[in-house]
């Protein structure tokens, strides 16, 4: 019934729209809106400046604001790293080359791992390892309401500001709320269009370890310092200015009654880093509350806007902006078709990572730095088998280059820990992170080799250093960042070992991320040597820090040692399925559609399988990825967004967009937050932030691909987006560009390089190339590949057919 409904409001809406269907007016970022305030967590509002963060449920009488510092983790800096591992590791690896994987997972199991407990299974808020957890909560208290005439809540992803409307009889009460980088606090206005109507009660509340005291009528302090010996200290303040209201006296609460409008300052510190919180919230608060709130505003967006505004993306279809975006999501599960929410989710993508990382701040953790609660899921830590990677996907090509910093401070700051733990483990010179790590730089295999023993997540991180380069081209940038990734392949260089019987070059111990392979005894195991995953990721590490030696001409011996040794590592190798092999050896697998599909990590984020360069290689990941669905793959969210990722650099657009498809309908909370188990209340999964940048960035790679030495205009364009434009997207060699695209074919390209070069650029087959302004030297290899020479500095025009 609700599903006929649903079908025939859809239609009036398409023919409503046929009209504006295809209208070429670059709509603007429609906003994230409800009808009623959110009930649950996952149904409010994402707000955050990169380092605080807040969520605005937008209740009536009680409304609920979360609220989030990204440095507020229980734990701190421990010792894990265990000696015990290198008398271990001859053994084992002894044990692995006889082939004796049960032994060699027993002895990897009880010696080779960290000291303590680890991550403790996703469970560390008491442990050293730690647990990001909420700062808490700003409750507003406001007198009960029986109705409402109107009630509407939204995000505004234009200017990074929610807000909340709503009618009782003739009075509009308007809430708005922003989270300012500029002045570094959460703002909120509560205003109403008839005098003396704002009155209301306001305080400020932690579960555990905090107190509240009330500094003055109108200032609240809430401070406590986690548990532990080291446990951080932590401050927030609030602070209120009323226009013509009236102050009561309260305690440990503000009450103001009959005031015109009121503004609420909130700050949040910690002492993390030796910071003084106390010092720097007063000095926050005092300062946001000598402006107005139309400069805290404008200074807000404007601000905001120099990121936001630098892609754009608009693929057309038919408007559904009349339905809230919890309807939108159920209206593409009967079939109906909605581009533009597929533009929105690409914008909401980049919105999350510009404001959970800004330059100076933490990483983007696997919440963002969005999270409730003081044990939260996975600890709301740094996964490093996949989850942060893909957090940072969408930050070059989608043009937030400054949003990446975080990552490369983080990895930089991992280094010390990681040396550490080389040498301590393995004996090896260099540095390494296994697959979890947190603010306090553990570095370690944590508690189970099962999914802990995952010595290649440097090499990927590294692969960020090199993205950032190859996409700006700045090689200041790669001068500094050099010695990290030269660091980096130091511990491979030294930790690989030489597998005699195909006399190959392999890491030993590992595991391929959080998957099991079926033993030569039939038993099932995680412990293995060269498992595909690191032997790529390797080859990529060594790949790119040869050639930044060489481009930087230093270190060229070294280059050639990388060189050497990349031709020694072991291949992909092709199975007995057609497949990738995921394992040295060609294993079966108990769980064939296991959610990581990490032998592909070649395909993407990886170059070394691509359809031009190695099409056998692409057609046996394209059998891989077959297979994993066959049996059922794809159930997260990342694991989702990852496939939409391969099937792109696979040109499958028609796959592609079923799986964006699939990823919205069963993967994304009615906020677009991504979902993923741990399940919360109702059993339903709660948030994980990768599944939404990972598609951000395989919507990019739809659009535009630049990882065959060319660069792609629409490389996996699906039917059902015959007609939109994208601004601002980047491509690697330092060149940005706008595409207008009409029936499936480019008909205007403005590119802008920021190096003086040669480029090719390839149009999809049925396109070819028409004109080019201003003229410059030209060649066409073939019908639909243009290579010019541009000029750093000039923007040119192509025009194609
Ligand atoms: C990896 C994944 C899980 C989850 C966790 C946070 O270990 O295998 O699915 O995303 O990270």
């Amino acid at each position: 019934m609700v599903q006929k409904s649903l079908r025939n409001l859809f239609f009036f809406f398409l023919i409503a729209n046929s009209v504006m269907l295809f209208s070429t007016e670059p709509a603007k970022t429609a906003p994230i809106w409800f009808s009623e305030p959110a009930a649950e967590w996952e149904e409010a509002l994402p707000l955050g400046n990169g380092r605080m963060a807040a969520m605005v449920f937008g209740q009536l009488s009680k409304e609920r604001i979360q609220l989030n510092e990204e440095s507020l983790w229980s734990g701190a800096q421990q010792d894990a790293d265990n000696p015990d591992a290198l008398t271990a590791l001859p053994e084992i690896r002894k044990l692995l080359l006889e082939g004796n994987y049960q032994e060699a997972q027993n002895v990897t199991l009880q010696r080779l791992l960290c000291k303590g407990r680890g991550a403790n299974l996703g469970k560390s808020a008491t442990e050293d390892f730690g647990c990001y957890q909420t700062f808490g909560d700003l409750h507003l208290t406001f007198p009960e309401v029986e109705t409402t005439r109107y009630y509407r809540r939204e995000l505004d992803l234009n200017t990074a500001i929610a807000r909340v409307t709503y009618f009782i009889d003739d009075a509009i009460y308007t809430r708005e709320y922003f989270v300012s980088a500029p002045d570094q606090v959460l703002v909120i206005r509560l205003s109403c269009n008839k005098p003396g109507k704002i009155s209301f009660v306001a305080r400020l509340a932690r579960q555990e370890c905090a107190a509240v005291q009330k500094e003055a009528a109108d200032s609240l302090l809430l401070q406590g310092q986690l548990s532990g010996q080291k446990g951080l200290k932590f401050n927030a303040r609030l602070h209120a200015v009323a226009k013509n209201g009236t102050f009561l006296e309260t305690d440990k609460t503000i009450a103001i009654v009959q005031a015109d409008s009121a503004l609420l300052f909130v700050a949040l510190g910690t002492s993390f880093k030796g910071k003084n919180p106390a010092d720097l919230t007063a000095k926050q608060i005092q300062r946001a509350s000598s402006k107005t709130f139309e400069e805290l505003k404008q200074a807000h967006v404007q601000e905001y806007q120099t990121y936001f505004q630098r892609a754009e993306l608009n693929i057309e279809g038919a408007d559904f902006t009349n339905l809230s975006t919890a309807l939108r999501l159920e209206t593409i599960k009967t079939d109906l078709l909605d581009p533009q929410l597929m533009s929105q989710y690409f914008q909401f993508g980049r919105y999350l990572l510009i404001s959970s990382s800004r330059p100076g701040c933490l990483p983007a953790n696997l919440q963002g730095k969005w999270a409730d609660g003081i044990q939260t899921p996975w600890n709301s830590d740094y996964h490093t088998n996949i989850n942060l990677q893909m957090n940072y996907w969408p930050a070059e090509v989608t043009n937030l280059a400054d949003c990446h910093t975080p990552l490369f401070d983080f990895i930089d700051g991992l280094r010390i820990p990681g040396r550490r733990t080389a040498k301590i483990h393995y004996g090896a010179k260099g540095w390494v992170v296994h697959h979890g790590t947190n603010i306090w730089g553990f570095t370690p295999p944590c508690e189970d080799a099962r999914w802990g023993l995952f010595p290649a997540a440097s090499g990927w991180l590294c692969q960020h250093l090199w993205e950032h380069f190859s996409y700006s081209q700045d090689t200041a940038f790669l001068e500094k960042t050099y010695p990290i990734m030269k660091e980096a392949a130091q511990f491979y260089l030294d930790f690989l070992i030489q597998e005699p019987g195909k006399n190959l070059l392999v890491t030993c111990p590992s595991s391929s991320p959080e998957n099991s392979f079926y033993g030569p005894d039939g038993n099932k195991y995680s412990v293995c040597m060269g498992p595909s995953m690191d032997q790529q990721i390797i080859w990529d590490l060594f790949f790119n820090t040869s050639l930044a030696a060489k481009i930087l001409n230093n270190d060229l011996d070294f280059a050639a040692q990388l060189d050497k040794a990349r031709s020694q590592l072991a291949p992909p190798q092709i199975g007995k399925h057609g497949q990738i092999q995921e394992w040295l050896e060609d294993f079966d697998e108990p769980e064939p559609g296991h959610r990581h599909i990490s032998h592909l990590f070649a395909l993407y984020p990886g170059q070394q399988i691509s359809c031009k360069k190695t099409p056998t290689l692409a057609q046996a990941a394209r059998k891989t990825l077959e297979r994993r669905l066959e049996h059922g793959g794809g159930h997260t969210g990342w694991s989702q967004a990852w496939i939409i990722n391969f099937w792109a650099r696979l040109k499958d657009a028609e796959k592609a967009h079923e799986h964006l498809t699939a990823l919205l309908t069963k993967s994304t909370l009615p906020n677009l937050f991504d979902s993923h188990p741990p399940f919360g209340q109702h059993k339903k999964p709660l948030f994980q932030i990768d599944g939404n940048l990972g598609a951000t960035a395989a919507i990019a790679e739809m659009l535009l691909q630049s990882h065959e030495g060319e660069i792609q205009l629409l490389p996996a364009l699906p039917a059902s987006w015959p007609k939109g434009h994208f601004k601002g997207l980047r491509a690697r060699g330092g060149v940005e560009l706008d595409v207008v695209w009409e029936n499936g074919k480019v008909s205007t390209v403005h590119i802008r390089p920021s190096k003086t070069a040669t480029l090719k650029i390839g149009l999809p087959e049925k396109n070819s190339y028409a004109y080019i302004y201003p003229e410059c030297n030209f060649r066409q290899p073939e019908k639909n590949i243009v290579e010019i020479d541009v000029k750093a500095g000039v923007n040119y025009t192509l025009t194609c057919k």
